[in-house]
């Protein structure tokens, strides 16, 4: 078999996958509709890897469409530590798996179950499996099931689905009906800027990848680094965008690449940020939805005419293609990376 054929088709197919994914919200959900919008005091996101890093940037969403508090914690936290995780009131859990069969998910549903709540949702790929058969609700994205390790149309495809469930328990229907517009930026995207992400791969100089993001960026900022880590073994990071100053800048060298994932809320900060990298010597790739002002070696525009509450899902593909192109330049299999399996069972 082709080294990494199915990753580099599962990355491209992410705009068609994300539109079956909302036409499947559209189909009416009355249950769920009134289910979600019950008085919660707080949603707790949780999942393990990719599905963590949904759960941040989703909980980010949640407050701040809903105002409900909300968090997220990996799954084995809520499993081995439920007292430092729940709190009394009506609690919401949503789980979120890829393959709906991860162990510490299922332990962490089961603790929560256990300790007399029932209240949860499941954001998975398989309808037929564990998690989805088990939970009282779920929202599936079964067109973004995939034949490799790493996770990218699931993952976007099932940050889709939480934005869905985001904006119905806000009653939010403007944000629902911007959500349809995400996968008219993709191709675009990928066409103008596939070579780009081709090129900074084949840069032997750049040997060191830092991802940054704050808000609802930084659990995509996290999952872009797993994607660099996980398919080209290469050594990444992830840090809140003006977190880097604290510290970790002092790793700066001209072989790193500061990724910044500018938010609406915090761009005129970032790029200062971002400016002061490019003086200590790195090289700096800025993703936004529009670049003009940004100080950057090279720019990714998005130019959805979302927000950042929005348009999350189109940050991930050209680095979801960084990494790809990475790894087949190391002769590296993205399909199947190494010492990693798609699902841990413990
Ligand atoms: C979660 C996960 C993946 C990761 C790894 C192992 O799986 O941590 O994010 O890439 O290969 O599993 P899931 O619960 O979302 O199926």
């Amino acid at each position: 078999m082709e080294r990494g054929i199915h990753t580099y088709k599962e990355i491209l197919s992410q705009g068609e996958t994300w539109r079956s994914t909302i036409q499947s919200m559209t189909v009416p959900q009355k249950e769920l509709k009134d289910w979600i919008r019950k008085p919660w005091d707080e949603v707790i996101f949780t999942g393990c890897g990719s599905t963590y890093y949904l759960s941040l940037s989703a909980a980010a969403i949640w407050q701040s469409i809903t105002g409900i508090r909300a968090r997220a914690v990996p799954a084995s936290e809520l499993w081995l530590f439920p007292e430092a995780v729940l709190t009394a009131g009506n609690k919401l859990l949503i789980a979120v798996s890829r393959s709906g069969e991860t162990s510490e998910t299922l332990h962490a549903v089961n603790k929560f179950e256990a300790l007399d709540n029932k209240d949860w949702l499941a954001i998975t790929c398989y309808g037929e499996r564990e998690l989805a058969l088990r939970a009282p609700f779920r929202l599936l994205a079964e067109r973004a099931q995939e034949q490799s390790v790493a996770q990218t149309r699931s993952f976007s495809s099932m940050y889709i689905l939480s934005q869905h469930a985001a904006g119905l328990t806000g009653n939010d229907d403007n944000y629902l009906a911007n959500l349809a517009s995400i996968p008219n930026a993709f191709e675009r995207l990928i066409h103008k800027y596939e070579p780009l992400a081709n090129e900074l791969a084949q840069n032997d100089e750049l040997q060191h990848f830092v991802f940054l993001g704050s808000g609802v960026n930084f659990g995509l900022a996290c999952e872009a680094m797993l994607k660099m880590k996980e398919m080209s073994l290469s050594v990444s990071e992830s840090f809140h965008f003006l977190e880097y100053r604290h510290g970790p800048k002092s790793m700066v060298t001209p072989s790193t690449l500061v990724i910044g994932m500018l938010n609406d809320r915090a761009r005129n900060q970032e790029m200062k940020v971002l400016e002061e990298m490019q003086d200590m010597g790195a090289i700096v790739l800025a993703i936004d939805d529009t670049v003009d002002d940004i100080p950057a070696d090279y720019v990714v525009e998005i130019q959805s005419g979302l927000n950042s509450l929005e348009r999350g899902p189109l940050l991930l593909p050209v680095l979801q293609l960084l990494a790809y192109y990475r790894s087949m330049e190391k002769g590296l299999n993205p399909d199947r990376p190494k010492n990693l399996d798609a699902v841990v069972v413990l």
